[in-house]
């Protein structure tokens, strides 16, 4: 298939939907999917569900937007302007992600609409971005749903308990999670600091699939999550298998971190600008 990053002027571009929340300092949540989108080809689109009061420091405040305004944002674009592929990011309570998982019933994400659930937890400094009373209504309502989930190590452990120190513990925690209902499980290996490198496995009930890439030295690796999955989103949306669309997410997910930059006082984000040409205006 083509890797042309630009839609032909004047034709549609795929449509990506992210489900998630927004962060004011422009490094996470749906301004890393949005900018991801971009510069992967295709048109974005969101379902906000909460706003975030935040800097590259910490997070001060957090509102959550009504369940059934959620829902209307979902089944909103979903009939007009149609939807390729869905990725989730923030998700703040119980009550909002069971409104998701309604609206994507009715409108076919996860079932026709290829689905990738980040389960974010926390942010980078450890804010709490989703309740810990809605770990259970994630795990029921958002995983049997998913074409794709892509938890790290830290969400691993929330979710299964399952504290990975090696790659046969990530194999131990893909299986894990594959019990919860996904059709595949990316467990990134980033936050496995022992290993040199950063591996990251697919698993779909039967294989195993090792992506395996550079580890930087990098402290600015806010939104890495989020630009991972909406990259892995737009290639769905393409029409690319999970494994072609995963080791693209990979390459990357890799480029961003090595071109992340400094913002503010704390964690700079990963950038996607390696993927602007120069072309003269
Ligand atoms: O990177 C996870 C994430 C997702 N969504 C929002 C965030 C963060 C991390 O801080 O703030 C809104």
């Amino acid at each position: 298939m083509s890797t042309s990053l630009r839609p032909e002027a004047g034709v549609t571009p795929p449509r990506c939907l992210t489900i998630a929340g927004s962060d004011s300092g422009g490094g996470a949540g749906l301004q890393a999917d949005l900018r991801t989108f971009f510069a992967c080809g295709v048109h974005g689109m969101t379902a906000i569900t909460a706003v975030t009061v935040q800097n590259s420091v910490a997070v001060t405040g957090v509102v959550e937007l009504p369940p059934e305004t959620v829902a209307a944002q979902i089944r909103a674009v979903a009939t007009d302007i149609g939807v390729h592929a869905a990725k989730t990011g923030m998700l703040a309570s119980t009550p909002i992600i069971e409104a998701i998982a309604e609206a994507c019933d009715e409108v076919g994400i996860g079932r026709d609409i290829p689905f990738v659930v980040d389960p974010v937890a926390a942010s980078m400094g450890g804010d709490p971005l989703l309740a810990d009373s809605a770990l259970d209504a994630f795990r029921k309502l958002m995983f049997p749903r998913a074409t794709l989930i892509t938890p790290n190590l830290d969400e691993v452990r929330l979710l299964t308990g399952i504290d990975v120190k090696d790659r046969s513990g990530q194999r131990d925690a893909a299986r894990a999670l594959y019990e919860y209902g996904p059709k595949w499980v990316l467990v990134k290996g980033g936050h496995l600091w022992s290993d040199p490198r950063c591996v990251d496995l697919l698993y779909d009930g039967s294989e195993f699939i090792e992506y395996e890439g550079p580890r930087y030295d990098q402290p600015h690796t806010h939104g890495s999550g989020d630009t991972m999955a909406s990259s892995i989103s737009s290639r769905l949306a393409r029409g690319e298998s999970v494994p072609e669309a995963v080791e693209f997410g990979k390459r990357y997910i890799t480029r961003a971190v090595a071109d992340a930059y400094p913002l503010g006082a704390g964690h700079g984000p990963v950038s996607g600008f390696w993927r602007i040409s120069e072309d003269p205006v």
